[in-house]
């Protein structure tokens, strides 16, 4: 992409209604625009990092065996009411009329309508294990929809549903989805530690939230720093092994790590002094296990071996897709602006022309533009007639982690700068050498 020809809105200023760094800097870089409280329209550059996030959700969804689909944003109220939460939900829920009167609501969650779809359809024990999800916007009439997309009241959530026979097959479905939240979160440069929760509106008593340390965030967390040593990394999983995911879920989750919410004093005083921390989070996700409390309050049964109508188990798992983006920049941003992780970044380079005009140098950046092109990357080429200082700083403002840096007099030498928006080191390397050595960032 030509900067000359995209949609970056950056703001000079430091918008005044942003209290925290990441709201500060999604609007500095012009990745979004506030169209009402808590409600979002997504610019060019922040609708990229936003679907690299889908990207890699969806990739490790479909690695655990989950099946992807899509359902309505807008429901209607009857399978609420079977539920019992449309009474319970209280004022979060956003609900609308239609034109014949008849009740509907914005979907806040989605128990409800996957429930009733596998209840049309799936009669037997035969037919499960099931786990399908959607990546699908969400409206919650937050009281105080605050720090940009972090706490927003239009949101866009990962959400998932398990259906099994027993509580064990609906337990692994837990830990499968344990497991595969780790490696999602680790694949967008974060830790996340699982926390025990509380359920809230959702149900059930076996819930983890996973949450990412930052100052900012709005959850108070206790832990045992043991837990921050722990790294999922590369190791091979298969989904299909209930005692290696049941494993991996106790290795991350013995050790003590709560939300206020479920904190122990009492416990939490066994942990050795010196690890005992107190700090604050931002949830990235949750995972629940409620057994039958939708399927039996709606029906939902299967024939079991013995021929017996049984009601399923089923748990429900979240992952915050809009509030991720703003916290991998809590995560990882300096005073210059946001350093994007390489598995999320919007565009893998920047290549900044120091003297645009200059043939020598317009021909250089073209022709690193096409070889990083056509090696499979994108590249945001800063062509614009403008000064190096001001170019300089909307690359770190909107953080690329590479950027080569072209002029007349580096190339009078056969070099170009290559650095580094995490270190600020730089280099100066043939253009040959600095290709490659891009494209083996990404491979
Ligand atoms: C699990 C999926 C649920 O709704 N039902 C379907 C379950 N869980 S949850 O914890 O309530 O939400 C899942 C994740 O969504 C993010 N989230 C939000 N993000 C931005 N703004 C909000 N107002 C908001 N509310 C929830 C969180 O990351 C949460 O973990």
């Amino acid at each position: 992409m030509r900067l000359s020809r995209y949609f970056l809105p950056v703001l000079k200023e430091n918008p005044a209604e942003a209290q925290i760094v990441s709201h500060r800097l999604m609007l500095r870089a012009g990745m979004i625009k506030q169209s009402a409280a808590g409600i979002y329209s997504w610019l060019p550059l922040g609708l990229k990092v936003l679907k690299n996030i889908e990207t890699i959700v969806h990739e490790e969804q479909a690695k655990a065996g989950h099946l992807a689909m899509l359902m309505p944003t807008i429901q209607s109220a009857d399978l609420w009411r079977e539920s019992g939460r449309y009474d319970d939900y209280g004022e979060e829920m956003l609900r609308i009329k239609d034109r014949h009167g008849r009740d509907m609501l914005f979907t806040p969650t989605a128990e409800e309508l996957i429930t009733d779809i596998f209840r049309g359809h799936v009669t037997s024990y035969k037919d499960m294990p099931l786990t399908m999800y959607q990546i699908q916007w969400k409206f919650r009439d937050e009281r105080r929809p605050r720090f940009g997309v972090m706490r927003g009241r239009e949101f866009y959530m990962k959400d998932g549903y398990n259906f099994d026979l027993t509580k064990e097959d609906a337990m692994h479905a837990y830990n499968r989805h344990l497991v595969s939240y780790l490696r999602t979160y680790e694949r967008m440069g974060l830790q996340a530690i699982p926390m025990r929760a509380d359920s809230g509106p959702i149900g059930g008593d076996d819930t983890h939230e996973f949450l990412v340390l930052a100052e900012t965030g709005e959850s108070e967390v206790f832990y045992d720093s043991a837990v921050t040593d722990l790294t999922f990394g590369d190791r091979d999983i298969n989904y299909d092994d209930k005692a290696q995911c049941q494993s991996i879920m106790e290795e991350f989750t013995t050790k003590y790590a709560r939300t206020d919410e479920t904190h122990d004093e009492a416990l939490f005083a066994e942990v050795p002094q010196e690890r005992r921390k107190v700090a604050r989070g931002i949830e990235v996700g949750q995972i629940f296990y409620f057994g039958a409390k939708y399927s039996e309050a709606m029906g939902a049964t299967v024939q079991d071996a013995d021929g017996k109508q049984v009601p399923v188990h089923m748990g429900s798992h979240g992952i915050g897709v809009s509030r991720l983006v703003g916290a991998i920049i809590e995560a990882s941003h300096d005073d210059k602006g946001i350093i994007w992780p390489e598995g999320v970044t919007p565009f893998h380079c920047g290549i900044v022309n120091l003297k645009q005009g200059d043939a020598e140098a317009d021909a250089a950046c073209e022709d690193l533009y096409s070889q990083l092109t056509k090696a499979g990357l994108e590249p945001l080429y800063d062509d614009r007639n403008e000064r190096a200082g001001g170019k300089f700083a909307t690359m770190d403002l909107i953080g690329l982690p590479w950027r080569l840096t072209v002029g007349p007099r580096g190339l009078k030498n056969g070099v170009v700068e290559l650095t580094c928006r995490k270190t600020g080191d730089s280099e100066e390397l043939t253009p040959e050498a600095a290709i490659a050595k891009v494209i083996a960032q990404y491979m």
